[in-house]
Parts: structure tokens; C-alpha cells; sequence
């Protein structure tokens, strides 16, 4: 990265990647390297990295394809679900387009039957994910990522050695190092860049493929922050805000915007956008590969577990990390499993940790980007 570049221009092209890597995963296609599309944070992406494939996230954050997936599936239905199907029934997602083998997890009951009706556009691998962070859940997950990588070697004729793998798991915990480093520059208060800008670059960085080259990249931007935030450059103190919930991206960010238009910054984001995908590292110790993934894959906090107790040990330390004045659980609509915990994650806020709580329950439509302000605006009035 170019160190002679302001930061608003850094931020713009990490917001272009995702649309950049249209042309960039075609090219890796005609190199003859593979492609496999994902979901969800639960995959892990080590697998996939020792066999030199790509990884691409799945197009799923428009609503541009939601008429066309409620002719298949009921209406009241997640709009990530919907989405995810609308792109990849209107072959729409360049991303799907190109990719040689979907892979899924038994995560939500509407994800997981959407993937029976994925497999009629594109191979699609579903792994079990146990719904329990238990003894059990973890030999079952261990025993899941195992057949995954057996499925590797068997579609795409390779051999995947734990040596390979072991030096993935380097590679993606040098990158989970760095995007750390990013974001905990936003424990400064006041802060030294807007919370928008942290999601271009987390976002950004998930659309690109070289995973060694990312760590340097984003050195260069922290210490770019670092010394400008030196200078002068800080945003003036506003009301610190934690993000929490369903992934946000694309539609969704109008929640940030809507934080951040409205007298609030947002600090960190406690959901798969955010730290939840990036804050644990793989024991690099560990001399067992698979049991490593799976303790790391399998501690993430989301609330298809049940109970889920890792999600509320990560917002503790985040409110107390990043001095949290109030706290925004982004929900989209009929989604029962964040919905339902919504309560749970209220009452911690609340009541353990003595912070201001909303929740917000919306789609991938505008229609409520009015109510939304008026809601945000005396939720950050109150802080
Ligand atoms: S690890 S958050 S990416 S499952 S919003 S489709 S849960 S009904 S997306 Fe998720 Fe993996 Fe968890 Fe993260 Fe279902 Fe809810 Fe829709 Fe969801």
C-alpha cells in the first residue's frame, strides 16, 4: 500500500474491492485455481487456503434478488436467506458464477434447507455444525472438518497434508493479527477514524484473495492512522457505540450510517462483519490440525448455539476494551435465533453491564431509513 495516499482514498478502494474482485476472481478462474464460495464464518477457511484454492464470500446483502427467491420460498423468510438464493437462482453473483463448490453449514433451519435447493444451480458441501459447544459438539465438528477436507481432495484430485494446513493456519492468524490491530485502534477516545471506515476495510479485506499480502496492507493503514491520529487528526468525542447481531454489509449499513449520521460513533462490531470472525486465533501449537480448527471454529459466539455463552463473554470484554457508552443489536427480520436471544443480550447489557441497549429489527429495503433515524437519534440523544 502507498503510504503517500490520504486515508479517505485508502478507505474508497477498500470499499471498491468487493466490486474490483469481480475481475480479479475471474482471472484466478482462468489461472486454473479453484474457487469455493462460503456463507458463513463457521467454514474454515484453512482448509480450503492449504489447497491453494480462493475463498469468496457469497453474494447476500442486496435485495435486488429477493422478488425473485420469494417465488421459491416463503416471503417471511431472513432477507440474507432470500438474498443468498435470489443471486444464486438469477445467476447474478459473479462470485457464485465463478465458484467451483458452494460450501454450507447446518447453521439456522432456513439457511440449511436453502442449501437443498442450492445444490440444483452449483455443487454445494454441507458440514454438520453441532448446535452445542460441547465435548461431543467438538468431536462431531472435528470429525466434519475432517470429512471436509476429504471432500477437497477427492473433487479437486489433490492431497491436503497437515503441513499444508499448518501453514495456512499461520497465514490466517497473521491476517486475523493485523485486522485486530485496525480495530483496536478505536479503543482511543476519542476515536481516530469513523466507525463507517473500519467497516470498509474489515469488509474490503474479505474480498481479497492474496491472504499473505493482507497483513502488510493493513500494517501500512494502522500506522497511517497511527501518525496522522498524532498530529490532529481525531473525530471529535461522540457516544461510543457496539455494533451486535446479523451480519451487516450492503443493505444493512444503513444502520451504521444511521449511528453515525445521527451524533454516535461506532467503535467495534460484535457480530461476523466484525470481531466475532477475527478475534480468536487457531493454536498454532496444537500438533493436531483438526482438533485446533475445530476448537476455534467451534468457539465462535453466534446464536444458532445454544446456549450461547461465548457471544456474551466477547461483548463483556468489547464494551470494557473499547469504553462503550451504548449498545445497537442489528436483527433482520424474521431471523428467530438472534430474535429470540435479543432478550438475553438486552438483559446483559442492561443489567451486568450497566450500559443503554436498542434493538433494531429491520431488512434489506429503505423504507424505514426514516423510523430508523428517529429511533437512533433519541437512543444517542439519551447516552
Ligand atoms: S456465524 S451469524 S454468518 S450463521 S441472519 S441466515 S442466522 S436467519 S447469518 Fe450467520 Fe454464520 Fe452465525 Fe455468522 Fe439465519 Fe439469522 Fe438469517 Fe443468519
Amino acid at each position: 500500500m502507498d503510504l503517500v495516499k490520504d486515508l479517505p482514498v485508502v478507505f474508497e478502494e477498500f470499499a471498491e474491492q468487493r466490486r474490483n474482485s469481480f475481475l480479479a476472481i475471474k482471472e484466478i478462474k482462468d489461472k486454473g485455481i479453484p474457487v469455493i464460495g462460503v456463507f458463513c464464518t463457521y467454514f474454515p477457511q484453512e482448509l480450503a487456503l492449504a489447497m491453494g484454492a480462493a475463498v469468496v464470500g457469497l453474494c447476500s446483502m442486496s435485495d435486488e434478488t429477493i422478488p425473485e427467491a420469494e417465488k421459491d420460498l416463503p416471503s417471511n423468510l431472513c432477507p440474507l436467506i432470500k438474498s443468498s438464493y435470489g443471486f444464486a437462482k438469477t445467476d447474478k453473483c459473479p462470485f457464485f458464477y465463478f465458484s467451483d463448490l458452494i460450501v454450507g453449514e447446518t447453521t439456522c433451519d432456513g439457511k440449511k434447507k436453502m442449501y437443498e435447493y442450492l445444490g440444483e444451480f452449483k455443487p454445494v458441501h454441507v458440514m454438520e455444525l453441532p448446535n452445542r459447544q460441547s465435548e461431543q459438539g467438538l468431536q462431531l465438528w472435528k470429525s466434519e472438518i475432517i470429512r471436509m477436507k476429504e471432500y477437497l481432495e477427492e473433487k479437486f484430485n489433490v492431497t491436503i497434508t497437515e503441513e499444508n494446513i499448518r501453514e495456512a493456519i499461520k497465514v490466517k492468524n497473521e491476517e486475523r493479527r493485523a485486522l485486530k490491530e485496525l480495530y483496536e485502534v478505536m479503543k482511543a477516545d476519542p476515536v481516530p477514524i469513523e466507525g463507517q471506515n473500519l467497516f470498509k476495510v474489515l469488509y474490503g479485506s474479505t474480498y481479497k484473495f492474496d491472504k499473505a499480502r493482507i497483513p502488510g496492507e493493513i500494517r501500512s493503514l494502522v500506522s497511517k492512522i497511527k501518525s496522522e491520529y498524532e498530529i490532529e487528526h481525531k473525530i471529535a468525542k461522540k457516544p461510543r457505540i457496539l455494533v451486535t447481531g446479523c451480519p451487516i454489509g450492503g443493505a444493512t449499513e444503513k444502520v451504521i450510517r444511521s449511528i453515525e449520521e445521527n451524533g454516535g460513533v461506532v467503535v467495534t462490531y460484535e457480530n461476523c462483519s466484525g470481531a466475532k470472525a477475527i478475534d480468536e486465533l487457531v493454536d498454532e501449537t496444537n500438533p493436531d490440525v483438526y482438533q485446533a480448527l475445530a476448537e476455534r471454529y467451534l468457539n465462535i459466539g453466534c446464536s444458532v448455539m445454544t446456549p450461547n455463552p461465548k457471544r456474551l463473554e466477547l461483548l463483556d470484554r468489547l464494551i470494557d476494551e473499547y469504553k462503550v457508552d451504548g449498545v445497537v443489536e442489528v436483527v433482520l427480520q424474521a431471523c428467530h435465533t438472534y430474535n429470540v436471544e435479543r432478550i438475553g443480550i438486552k438483559r446483559f447489557v442492561n443489567e451486568k453491564k450497566g450500559k443503554p441497549y436498542i434493538g433494531i429489527e429491520t431488512d434489506y429495503s429503505m423504507s424505514d431509513i426514516g423510523q430508523l433515524n428517529t429511533r437512533i437519534a433519541a437512543f444517542i440523544e439519551m447516552l
